[in-house]
């Protein structure tokens, strides 16, 4: 019950064990040293790289004799075209000027006096927000506060003498007084980190850091900014810092623990477990067993995928590849955005728990790439309207990326659309749905003009086009291609976008033929197949795959995220889905983190409330790491995002046009509650069950839309009021 923290007997021996600290634009890393105390800093717009116009018109040349050798079968010469013109100009990912997310850098605290580490403990309190080191010999608390946008640190001890010093490679270091100041250049913006100490009786500056003492407290604050969004850094720096020691420790941490016990606190989860306080958090790791969920850990995990989105997506940026954490001047994938599933992935459970505020960024971002991806979508394919590919940093890189293979998935910007029209079907609000409806029209507009007839079936495909990262053998050969026309993925994705398109101009009272045009063009794409094996086909044809167990499993598109594979209306595909599951998995299949969650959340749309459980067991005994970050490996945070999303899919869903309570409920949940989980049409419910049955539900409508709900093996359909809160009879 209110499983909150995390906590270790022993100090973190890599980063990979540090506790995150956030307020969506500054990152915190705290190891918990003893003699030796790292706190690694980020900031969400310190990237190196700059803007850089990476199009190719070359792609536009030849696109027409790419698709002849497509919808001739040549898909080796197909392949061969592709790698040398469907790709970015310059290096792509690994072009200096698309750069990389970057740690601001390491403030270091020495202790020169030996310590009394008896009764060591580090702790994370995920509602306060709030971590804590203590011993015998001292007690440290680390916060990043959200109202004063600095980190601040409050050391206390009898007596101290510490050599305080910031390390990070590529910086001007100052020491002066108990003031230091970190500043540095990218090739697209500056950036600068002031630490300012408070309460040494003495403070000696030198190359090597400041030499301090202090008796009973000392409270260290920190702040980043960078010139991609501040035009003064420094200054800014400066005065944050300046107002929040004004405030003092105190006053900051109890508005800060306000302020996030507020946003932990819109859901609620309670499986029944006692909660393990007596049990470190790595030691449970440990102990778990593949078989169903631990209870407790569940629960943890679960507050654990809303902190990190709180901590990590309230800034001008939207979560990267490792939420807004990281330790190295080059991140894994740069630790950019990937929308091929990674970014998309980061925010499949904020609708429904609640933190809607928190995809603001997302949503911010998603019109930042339609606004750079008008130049792609003219240069790269001669087409109105915008796209994105695979690949996306914060400089507005749209192009495909160096490599078809991976880099040229067409429908990037259409999935990030669908979180425009999801956050509209959870709302119901309609002025958001005016500002973005342009964002989605021009997306539409794009694949309107891209799409081609396949001369063999006469739908409308992609081409050329490639099913996230995936190949298949050429047919009669042991080559493999990735490049082709119109995968399944992209021809859902295209049904969802053409569909809520066409939806959101109905409802916003256009008129100008746009909609019938999408409608028009939705009816032509393919539809979704059966192949020989009886799964779903990933590609218009039924080809042999290399890697049957590959992590991308985007054929299953249709079954979640997307709803278009149901058991009423869709039963051979909803088979077949499963049957695909099967060989994914069979075949080696989630063995990545984000993968893994994925098939939770497939899992749970069939209902398999057994399978979906031992996913989850699998998510946390083979991809979490020790503070329960996930693992791909390397970590990347969207397999916290999704396994959060798993769960919550576990115990609800509105994707059918009707609510449905405890859907797929593991074996090992008899009993519990949550309250706040949200459902599309904007209803809030408070739920019980026992014996895996619901014994009391609570509902609360925020739009006074109609509301068809099942559980417990009966249908109930009711019409509240807008404001109304109701208990159902059961
Ligand atoms: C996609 C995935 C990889 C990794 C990367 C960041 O390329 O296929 O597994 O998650 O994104």
């Amino acid at each position: 019950m209110n499983e909150r923290r995390l906590w270790y007997k022993r100090p973190a021996a890599d980063w990979n064990e540090a506790l995150p600290l956030g307020n969506g634009r500054l990152g915190m890393m705290v190891f918990g040293g003893i003699e030796r105390e790292v706190l690694q800093l980020n900031e969400e717009t310190l990237w190196s790289g700059c803007p850089h116009d990476a199009d190719n018109p070359d792609c536009f040349t030849h696109l027409s004799e790419i698709r002849s050798l497509l919808f001739a079968g040549e898909y080796a010469e197909a392949q061969a075209l592709c790698d040398r013109y469907l790709v970015c100009t310059g290096k792509g990912s690994e072009d200096d000027r698309f750069g990389s997310y970057a740690t601001a850098g390491d403030l270091i605290i020495e202790s020169l006096l030996p310590v009394d580490s008896s009764d060591y403990s580090r702790s994370l309190d995920i509602f306060d927000g709030l971590a804590v080191t203590e011993c015998s010999g001292f007690s440290r608390r680390h916060l990043v506060s959200d109202k004063y946008d600095v980190t601040l640190s409050r050391l206390a001890a009898p007596h101290m003498e510490l050599n305080i010093s910031f390390s990070r490679e590529g910086v001007r270091t100052e020491y002066d007084g108990c003031t230091i100041t970190v500043q540095g250049n990218n090739l697209g913006e500056s950036f600068c980190t002031v630490v300012r100490l408070e309460g040494a009786s003495e403070c000696v500056a030198s190359e090597g850091g400041l030499a301090v003492k202090a008796e009973g407290t000392l409270v260290i604050c920190t702040a980043t900014a960078t010139t991609y969004n501040q035009a003064d850094p420094l200054s800014v720096c400066r005065e944050r810092i300046g107002r929040a020691l004004a405030v003092g420790f105190d006053t900051v941490a109890a508005e800060n623990a306000e302020y996030m016990n507020a946003a932990m606190g819109t859901s609620r989860l309670d499986l029944g477990s006692d909660g393990a306080p007596d049990t470190p958090t790595d030691e449970r790791l440990s102990q778990l067993s593949e078989a169903q969920p631990d209870a407790g850990l569940s629960e943890l995990y679960f507050n654990y995928g809303k902190y990190l989105l709180i901590c990590s997506s309230k800034g001008q940026l939207p979560a990267n590849l490792q939420g807004i954490w990281a330790d190295g001047i080059y991140t894994p994938w740069n630790g950019d955005f990937h929308i091929n599933i990674n970014l998309q992935m980061n925010y499949w459970h904020a609708e429904t728990l609640g933190l809607a505020a928190y995809c603001e960024p997302l949503f911010r971002y998603i019109r930042f790439l339609s606004e750079q991806g008008r130049d792609t979508a003219r240069v790269q394919y001669g087409c109105r309207g915008w796209v994105a590919h695979t690949l996306a940093n914060p400089w507005g890189f749209t192009a495909p990326g160096q490599s078809p293979s991976w880099g040229s998935f067409m429908c990037a910007g259409a999935w990030c659309c669908r979180h425009l029209y999801e956050h509209y079907l959870f709302t119901g609000d309609l002025d958001f749905l005016r500002e973005y409806y342009p964002v989605m029209k021009e997306c539409a507009r794009f694949f309107l003009d891209f799409l081609v007839e396949d001369p063999s079936t006469g739908c409308l495909v992609t081409a050329p086009s490639n099913s996230p990262e995936n190949s298949y053998f050429v047919p009669g050969t042991q080559t493999t291609a990735a490049i082709c026309a119109g995968p399944t993925m992209d021809n859902t994705i295209l049904y969802e976008l053409f569909g809520f398109t066409a939806e959101s101009a109905r409802l916003l009272g256009e008129t100008d033929g746009f909609a019938e045009e999408c409608l028009a063009a939705q009816r032509r794409l393919p539809p979704i197949k059966v192949g020989r094996h009886g799964q779903i086909m990933e590609w218009q044809q039924d080809f042999d795959e290399p890697e049957p167990g590959h992590r991308h499993i985007s054929h299953l598109y249709g079954l979640y995220p997307a709803g278009v594979i149901t058991e009423s209306a869709s039963p051979e595909l909803y088979a077949a889905a499963r049957v695909t599951l099967d060989r994914r998995l069979s075949s080696g299949g989630g063995h990545t983190g984000w993968s893994r969650a994925w098939i939770i959340n497939f899992f749970a749309r069939l209902h398999d409330g057994q399978r979906a459980g031992e996913n989850l067991a699998a998510l946390f005994s083979r991809s979490t790491l020790k503070n329960l970050f996930d693992n791909h490996p390397p970590f990347q945070i969207d397999g916290n995002f999704g396994g959060t999303a798993g769960i919550c899919e576990m115990l609800i869903q509105s994707y059918q046009g009707f609510v449905e309570l405890l859907p797929a409920l593991p074996p090992s949940w008899r009993s519990g509650s949550f309250s706040g989980l949200r459902a599309r049409g904007g209803f809030i419910f408070d739920v019980s069950w026992s014996g895996g049955l619901v014994e009391s539900c609570r509902v609360t409508s925020l739009l006074g839309k109609p509301l068809e709900l099942r559980f417990n093996g009966r249908a109930y359909s009711l019409r509240p009021a807008a404001g109304e809160t109701f208990e159902i009879n059961i």
